[in-house]
């Protein structure tokens, strides 16, 4: 018993230092305080209660937004052990809510944490960086409540009632003086619930955002796991197999896989490792992309569909308009890469081919009439294939040939330091010709665009080389498409995109933004790619500056801004920018280009899913998405260097 007490204060001392630790350093824990970092809390916590829904135990998860910003996240679970934790001498609950690391370091895990946000940090950061965390546990028959302040505990964990059923209550409130906004973002939120909901069959999840008036509420349950992601990730394109292919296998390393091939030319496998989308891919990628090639190589051998004298299909032919999702899950996870989202343990490379050879072989076989239509395809791709490298190795022929060949009317910038060199890509003869006259040439290039423009994610590498609109976009980035695109080779630190401000100037954005997506994605990625806001509005009025307004809220407050200097409405002048081209060289410097007052919107595209979604929206066939999009697409871009 002594020995424990000892223990007991030491622990006491390391809690503490523990949380202040987080509090100190909040990013080293939750990646950084900005809305991301907010968000992380709430997954945080979801991902206790996925992790009892794992262990088998409970099946609803239930996320409230209230009034005030304050999350609630409540399970039907076994509820967390209130008994006395035998090594920190305080409930197994508030052990959990108030030890840093809680789960490896005093958990005596016998298990693994398979969910677990990126950081995968625990509850007793959430509790460190709230104001107030409440913990609400119904077990054994009693309803017991414990409750924090910054961490430290206000009130020790007692029964406060009976209870009937069991499950886990939590209520917390962020530290607004740590986080840069406590304003959560229901979609945000709400995309990464279903993405739960889609990585864990059967679970159900609801989220409910109770700030606004009408409250908000959306319920995710998926018992067909992956194959529902898959169908949902597609649902706006034309498939080759009406149902996904699904592979499951539950063994050391459980492994879900579902695929479905689209008539698209583009490539969507999303890969998760304990829930978390590996972004970067990894072993389990690997072995995913090895066993399909080889398994419909294979079969095409064996069913005569490759012949003798032809040569294997590549990979990317047989990956030609697939979307599939693989999840994995490892006990102990090696993440790599620059983001940390590549999965490193090179057995699991292993593992995944050899169930999915097996599972993927035993399928074609069964279904010979996929097989054919799937590799129908793949023959196609490799054909196109083919022709690109040739329509490539032309252009590389030509560039021997002509020593400079960017194109004839790219004004390009003096600077050869691709840092600090900027191309503005602009639509229409006029608004170039302004653009060239007003830029600094030392730094700014101006590439205007002509010609018809490719829907380019229904065309194919060798059309989009062929293209005479984005042909010179490809020679003035300087650094490829495709998978020879070659980031260290970009000729400019920033890709802008300056179109008009309607709707014709945001179809252009859109289609260049989907260019940049599909065939040149690191430079989406990296954050070299770029939106130029024109002002919509000049006020003017003799003896006064004029003054620019980039939105109709801006417009309104100067409004407001010049009645306050007793310059009324009526005096002032009021023009409405229908076009880049009505603007002077000088007035397009100072609005647009200069860098001191220009306002530039960062293109951001982290979430690959959401972004295909929103391509898929933008290039589908149906229209009223997208123009509703379009109207609303300011919200998958942020603000930069205001
Ligand atoms: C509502 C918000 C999020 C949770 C549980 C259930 C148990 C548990 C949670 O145990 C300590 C460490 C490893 C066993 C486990 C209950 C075993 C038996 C649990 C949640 C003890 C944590 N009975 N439900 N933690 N473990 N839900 N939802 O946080 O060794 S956390």
């Amino acid at each position: 018993m002594e020995k424990y007490e000892h223990k007991y204060g030491a622990e006491q001392i390391q809690v503490l230092e523990g949380l202040e630790a987080v509090r100190k350093r909040p990013g080293m824990y939750i990646g950084s305080t900005s809305i991301r970092g907010l968000h992380h809390l709430v997954y945080e916590i979801v991902d206790n209660g996925v992790d009892e829904a794992l262990a088998g135990y409970c099946t609803e998860i239930n996320i409230a937004i209230e009034k005030g910003n304050i999350i609630s996240v409540e399970d039907n679970g076994r509820g967390i052990p209130v008994e006395t934790h035998p090594k920190t001498g305080i409930s197994t609950a508030e052990t959990v809510y108030t030890v840093l690391h809680a789960g490896g370091k005093f958990g005596g895990d016998s298990g693994y944490k398979v969910s677990g946000g990126l950081h995968g940090v625990g509850a007793s950061v959430v509790n460190a960086l709230s104001q107030w965390t409440e913990v609400t546990i119904q077990r054994d028959g009693g309803t017991y409540q414990m409750r924090f302040e910054k961490g430290k505990t206000v009130k020790k964990l007692e029964k406060i009632g009976e209870a009937n059923k069991t499950g886990t209550k939590v209520r917390f409130l962020a530290d607004d003086t740590i986080f840069e906004t406590l304003d959560y973002d229901f979609e945000t939120l709400e995309t990464r619930i279903r993405e739960i909901a889609f990585l864990t069959k059967g679970l159900k999840l609801t989220i409910e955002d109770q700030r606004g008036e009408e409250p908000r509420k959306s319920e995710f349950h998926f018992e067909g796991g992956l194959r529902s992601f898959v169908e949902y990730l597609n649902k706006n394109k034309e498939k080759i197999n009406k149902d996904p292919i699904y592979i499951e296998k539950n063994g050391d390393v459980p492994v879900e896989i579902a695929i479905q091939y689209t008539t698209s030319y583009s490539e969507n496998i999303c890969s998760f490792v304990n829930n978390i989308n590996t972004v970067e891919g990894g072993t389990h990628l690997e072995g995913f992309k090895r066993s399909l090639t080889k398994v419909f190589n294979d079969y095409a051998r064996g069913h005569n569909i490759l012949k003798e004298k032809d040569g294997n299909l590549q990979g990317e032919d047989i990956r030609e308009g697939i979307t599939a999702v693989i999840s994995v899950k490892v006990k102990e996870p090696q993440f790599e890469g620059q983001t940390k989202t590549k999965l490193g343990n090179s057995e699991v490379t292993g593992v995944v081919m050899s169930m999915m050879n097996e599972a993927l072989g035993n399928f074609l076989e069964e279904n010979p009439n996929v097989a054919k239509a799937v590799l129908e395809k793949c023959i196609s791709a490799s054909r196109a294939r083919e022709a690109a490298r040739k329509a490539r190795e032309l252009v590389r022929r030509k560039s021997a040939l002509e020593t400079t060949t960017l194109p004839g009317k790219l004004a390009d910038c003096s600077s050869k330091v691709a840092e600090e060199c900027e191309v503005y890509i602009v639509e229409g003869d006029s608004a170039g010709g302004s653009a060239k006259q007003g830029r600094d040439r030392r730094y700014q290039a101006i590439l205007p665009l002509w010609g018809k423009m490719l829907n380019v994610e229904k065309a194919r590498a060798d059309k989009i080389y062929g293209n005479d609109k984005l042909n010179p976009v490809i020679v003035a980035v300087g650094a490829g498409i495709g998978a020879d695109f070659d980031i260290t080779k970009i000729r400019y630190g920033k890709v802008i995109i300056m179109a008009d401000a309607d709707v014709d100037g945001a179809h252009i954005r859109t289609l260049l933004l989907t260019f940049f997506f599909r065939y040149m994605r690191p430079l989406i990625e990296n954050g070299n790619v770029f939106l130029a806001q024109p002002p919509l509005y000049k006020l003017s009025k003799k003896g006064m500056e004029d003054v620019y307004c980039y939105t109709d809220e801006d417009l309104d407050k100067a409004y407001k801004d010049l009645e306050a200097k007793g310059i009324s409405r009526d005096q002032l002048g009021l023009q409405r920018y229908k076009g880049l081209g009505e603007m002077n060289p000088e007035q397009l410097w100072e609005t647009t280009m200069n860098p001191e007052t220009r306002i530039l919107v960062k293109v951001t595209m982290e979430d690959a899913i959401k972004a295909d979604e929103i391509f898929n929206i933008l290039m589908g066939d149906e229209v009223d998405p997208r123009r509703e999009f379009i109207q609303k697409n300011a919200k998958y871009v942020k603000n930069l260097d205001v």
